[in-house]
């Protein structure tokens, strides 16, 4: 099952219930970062919760444990269900937010790998095969992997099994839907919908990929 996950990098209150209010039909989640939620502050999460998708906070929360936990606990009490947690910290630092999930029903991500040329630096191969293995072990509920390399999901996917992969890069990152969407459980998707003047439309184009 791929579903997609509306990246809503938008930086205002208006412009994310536009593009939401549209796309709602056509996407099976939404992801909300820092650039909507400094923008807007976090209540914008339980406001786009009334829309029945659920609300993932990409923080790529990145910090020892107790500081992840404190910062999960509010993203949860903020109406999310899910929480995108870099691995890189340690399994420890993963475990408070996996906890912090669980308590509330939530789901964690972990960033493996991602899907900028940069990541290539550090945030790869081995690394982040490595990664992928600790977020086995810490029992998030599913990690982060590259759209523009399926190649490197493919192998990912040997490692974390029936674990949930998410997957940005398609679109503006130039990632090929096609070649990734049999590998994964949801394409992040974002600009390519949300600069559109016809979000709905834009959303919709993906429908091949939802199943
Ligand atoms: P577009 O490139 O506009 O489709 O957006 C992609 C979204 O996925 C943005 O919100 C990024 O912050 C996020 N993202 C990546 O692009 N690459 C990664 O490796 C990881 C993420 C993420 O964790 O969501």
């Amino acid at each position: 099952m791929t579903g997609i996950i509306l990246a809503l990098d938008v930086l205002s209150t208006e412009e994310a219930h536009r593009v939401v209010g549209a796309a709602a039909p056509h996407v099976d989640a939404v992801k909300i970062g820092y650039p909507l939620v400094l923008a807007a502050g976090l209540g914008i999460a339980g406001e786009l919760a009334t829309y029945g998708l659920p609300i993932i906070a990409d923080f790529k929360v990145a910090d020892i444990p107790n500081t992840n936990r404190l910062i999960a606990e509010q993203v949860f009490a903020a109406g999310c269900g899910g929480i995108i947690c870099q691995g890189f910290c340690g399994s420890d630092s993963v475990c408070a937010c996996v906890d912090a999930a669980d308590d509330a029903d939530g789901e964690c991500y972990v960033v493996c790998e991602m899907s900028h040329p940069g990541a290539l630096e550090f945030l790869s191969g081995e690394n982040a095969e490595a990664l992928a293995r600790m977020a086995v072990a810490a029992g998030a509920h599913g990690i982060i992997a590259p759209a523009t390399r399926p190649d490197r999901v493919k192998v990912l996917r040997g490692i974390v099994g029936e674990k949930k992969i998410l997957s940005p890069g398609v679109g503006a990152q130039g990632g090929d839907p096609h070649a990734v969407a049999p590998l994964i459980d949801g394409m992040i998707v974002g600009r390519s919908i949300y600069t559109s003047d016809d979000p709905a439309g834009a959303a919709a184009a993906y429908a091949e990929f939802r199943r």
